[in-house]
């Protein structure tokens, strides 16, 4: 019985931003468990080649191409979804963006551009999902927060703002939409081997305060979310709701 809770055959999964990176591995993880896979990106290439890949990997792989701060281009997926009797069970709300600058140099649209695509767009994608999710009577939200929603760290303002938003906007969900049997749930990742990290990654300095600040003494694999991801999309977690999970080496727990 146990194992079965966490079992997504039959479930389809929309992962935002999953064409590379952490996205890519969280939807190869939930369609190892089962599910099938909304594949999404902005970058045509990009998502065609990863959404092969899987398919080759023997993942079922649907490709949704669509700009996450593009509200209605995101109306029209879940529209076009819906007319292809494509339903969506799990959502992942993961796409987003990093922009390293001290405030006192920050252009204000510099700071609205991270706030739209890491913030507001998990509202609307995770509200035209919810919508559907409510007349089906369940669904699960998963969004991607960071350490940056507990801590701050210099240059990362509106990175910083935008992942305590979605901390907020999690419990938020789970006090709106519990009620229509909907688990919203977010994944804090810590620091991670990624693109977006690259720069992080290849400067000795932060290299070392990361694995000195870090209990387990080193950065994190993108596949090291698969578990917490499966367990929050899967039955193994329908009466747990409003809570972040930090998959962070133990980081945000200690000083
Ligand atoms: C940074 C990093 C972090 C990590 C992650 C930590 O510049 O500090 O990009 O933001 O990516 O979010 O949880």
């Amino acid at each position: 019985m146990s194992l079965t809770l966490f079992d997504l055959s039959g479930k389809t999964a929309l992962i935002t931003g999953s064409s590379r990176g952490l996205g890519r591995a969280m939807a190869e993880g939930l369609a190892q468990a089962g599910a099938r896979i909304v594949l999404n990106g902005h970058n045509a290439e990009r998502l065609q080649s990863a959404a092969e890949e899987m398919a080759r990997a023997g993942a079922e792989v649907i490709v949704a191409r669509f700009d996450v701060a593009d509200e209605a281009a995101v109306v029209a997926a879940f529209e076009a979804l819906d007319a292809d009797g494509v339903a969506v069970d799990i959502l992942v709300n993961n796409a987003g963006i990093q922009f390293r600058r001290p405030m006192l140099d920050l252009e204000t649209a510099d700071w609205q551009r991270v706030i739209d695509i890491n913030l507001t767009a998990s509202f609307v994608v995770g509200r035209e999902a919810a919508k559907r999710m409510a007349a089906r009577g369940r669904g699960k939200i998963i969004n991607i927060a960071s350490l940056t929603s507990e801590l701050a760290r210099a240059t990362v303002a509106p990175y910083t703002v935008a992942k305590g938003g979605i901390k907020m906007l999690t419990k938020a969900m789970a006090a709106e939409w519990g009620e229509k049997n909907i688990q919203a749930n977010a994944i804090g990742p810590g620091y991670m081997v990624t693109d977006m990290n690259e720069a992080l990654l290849s400067n000795p300095d932060f290299d070392a305060w990361v694995k000195g600040r870090t209990p387990m003494r080193r950065w994190g694999l993108p596949e090291e979310l698969v578990g917490t991801a499966i367990y929050l999309a899967s039955d193994a977690s329908n009466y747990v709701s409003g809570q972040v999970i930090y998959v962070d080496g133990g980081m945000v727990s200690v000083l």
